[in-house]
C-alpha cells in the first residue's frame, strides 16, 4: 500500500514532558517514524510519497479555525514574549474558573487551548502538524481514490486533539481530518477505529454529536489509566450522534484473546453502522514492551489485529498514533499493514 509521509515530522523535537516529577525528553519522538520508515522500506510495503501542501479548510471542519490560529501563532508568542524553550501550558480552567473569557497572554492561551501539559511547542511543531495533516489528506484520497488502504506516516499523533485542544501529544487530529476528507469526496457514513492504547478523547469529542461518522475506540479502562476523564462504555454519542460512538475499555494487562474479542465487537458494529470507509487510527503502544503502557500484546498479534481489520472488507486510511517502543514499533506496525494486505 501506498504510504504517505514528510520529512517535516523531524521539526518537532527536544521538548519536554513530565514525568514522575522530573522533565524528561519526550517519549514521542522522531525516532519513532524513523523506525517504522525503515522496517516498511526493509519489507517492500508500498511506495512512499511525500505529501502535497494542503490548506486547512477540511481542518477548519473538525477543529475551531481560532483553534488552528492558535497553533499556528503559539511558539511565535512564546519566543516574543521573552520566554525560551519548549512552551508548555501549566494552568487550565476548570469548574470553577472562567473558560468564557479568551486569555490574550500566551501563557493563559496555552491553557486555553489544551487539557494537559503533554503538548508543547518547539519552532518546528506547527510544520510538523501541517505536514501530519497534509499526509492524512493524501492518504484519504488514495482510498476515496480507489486503492484498498494507505498509510498515513507522521508526527505527532492526532486522537487526543479535540475541537479546540491540543493534549496528549496531539495538535491537530488527522483521523478526523481524513474521516471528513473521505466526507467530503463523496463517502455518506464513515467509521474511526482506534486501537491505540490510550482513548481518543479527541476523535470523540470532534464527532460524539454526528451521526454520519461512528467512532469506536479500543483503550485501557480510563478509571487506570490517561486520559482518565473520557472513554467510559457508557459514552455512546449524543444528540445526532447518539450510538454513533462505542468505547472498549480493556483492563491493565489485557493480552491478545480478550482484545480479538473487543475486536470482534467493533467489527459488529461498524458493519451494523454501514459504514462505507474507514480509518483506523493506529497506535501499536499495545505492545508489551511499550514503556509507558500496560497491554500484553505480542509483535506477532499485531498481523492478526490487520487481518481482523481487512475481514471487514472495507478501504481503510491507517493514521499513525502512538507507539514508544522504538525499536520495535516497525515491526509492529508493519505487522498490521501487512496483516491487512494479507487478510
Ligand atoms: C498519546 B497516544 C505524563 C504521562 C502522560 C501521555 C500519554 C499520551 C499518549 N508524562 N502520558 O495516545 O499514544
Ligand atoms: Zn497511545
Amino acid at each position: 500500500m501506498d504510504i504517505v509521509h514528510s520529512p517535516l515530522h523531524r521539526g518537532h523535537t527536544g521538548h519536554l514532558e513530565l514525568v514522575a516529577g522530573a522533565f524528561l525528553p519526550a517519549f514521542e519522538k522522531p525516532e519513532r517514524a524513523d523506525f517504522v520508515l525503515e522496517a516498511l522500506r526493509r519489507a517492500g510495503l508500498g511506495p512512499v510519497r511525500v505529501p502535497r501542501a494542503h490548506d486547512l479548510k477540511i481542518a477548519a471542519r473538525v477543529h475551531d479555525p481560532a483553534y488552528l490560529a492558535f497553533l499556528a501563532r503559539a511558539h511565535d508568542m512564546w519566543l516574543e514574549r521573552g520566554n525560551s524553550g519548549p512552551a508548555l501550558p501549566f494552568i487550565w480552567p476548570r469548574p470553577g474558573l472562567r473558560a468564557d473569557v479568551p486569555p490574550r497572554d500566551i501563557e493563559g492561551l496555552l491553557g486555553h487551548y489544551s487539557f494537559d501539559g503533554g503538548a508543547p511547542f518547539v519552532a518546528g511543531t506547527w510544520a510538523a502538524v501541517r505536514a501530519a495533516q497534509d499526509c492524512a489528506l493524501d492518504a484519504a484520497a488514495i482510498v476515496a481514490g480507489g486503492a484498498r488502504a494507505a498509510f498515513s506516516l507522521a508526527r505527532p499523533p492526532g486522537h487526543h486533539a479535540g475541537p479546540a485542544f491540543a493534549g496528549g501529544y496531539c495538535y491537530i487530529n488527522n483521523a478526523a481530518v481524513a474521516a471528513e476528507a473521505l466526507l467530503q469526496a463523496g463517502a455518506g457514513r464513515v467509521a474511526i477505529l482506534d486501537v491505540d492504547y490510550h482513548h481518543g478523547n479527541g476523535t470523540q469529542a470532534i464527532f460524539e454529536a454526528r451521526a454520519d461518522v461512528l467512532t469506536v475506540s479500543i483503550h485501557a479502562d480510563p478509571r487506570d489509566e490517561f486520559p482518565y476523564f473520557l472513554g467510559h462504555a457508557d459514552e455512546r454519542g449524543t444528540g445526532a450522534g447518539e450510538g454513533a460512538n462505542l468505547n472498549l475499555p480493556l483492563p491493565l494487562g489485557t493480552e491478545w484473546p480478550a482484545w480479538a474479542d473487543a475486536l470482534a465487537t467493533a467489527r459488529g458494529a461498524i458493519a451494523a453502522f454501514g459504514a462505507e470507509v474507514m480509518v483506523v487510527s493506529l497506535g501499536v503502544d499495545t505492545y508489551e514492551g511499550d514503556p509507558i503502557s500496560r497491554f500484553r500484546l505480542r509483535t506477532e498479534d499485531f498481523a492478526r489485529m490487520g487481518a481482523g481489520i481487512a475481514a471487514l472488507g472495507l478501504g481503510c486510511v491507517f493514521v499513525m498514533e502512538g507507539g514508544y517502543a522504538v525499536v520495535e514499533i516497525g515491526d509492529n506496525v508493519l505487522g498490521v499493514l501487512a496483516g491487512f494486505e494479507a487478510g
